[in-house]
């Protein structure tokens, strides 16, 4: 596989690895979104100390209302965090 299949196809294990281990097997739940928050992108949260950081991180991912982050929910996640990561590759590379 390419560089770039390998990487999709690990953005798709990754969700998928979360997302079966309670309730919807195709979905995260708040439980299963903070802990893969936790585990994959812990400098993301670490600054978080509100009480309920989790559910207004879900209520923003949530797009459709059912309360879980689908597939396509987080992927609207990664794909922010990427451009957010392309940006700082291009400040890094003019300097
Ligand atoms: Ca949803």
């Amino acid at each position: 596989m390419s560089e770039l299949e390998t990487a999709i196809d690990q953005i798709i294990n990754v969700f998928h690895q979360y997302a079966f281990t309670e309730g919807t097997k195709d979905t995260l739940s708040k439980g299963e979104l903070k802990t893969m928050m936790e585990k994959e992108l812990p400098g993301l949260m670490k600054n978080a100390k509100g009480k309920d950081e989790w559910g207004q991180l879900l209520k923003d991912l949530d797009e459709n209302g059912d309360n879980q982050v689908d597939f396509q929910e987080f992927i609207t996640l990664v794909a922010a965090l990427t451009c957010l990561g392309h940006e700082r590759f291009q400040h890094m590379s003019k300097k």
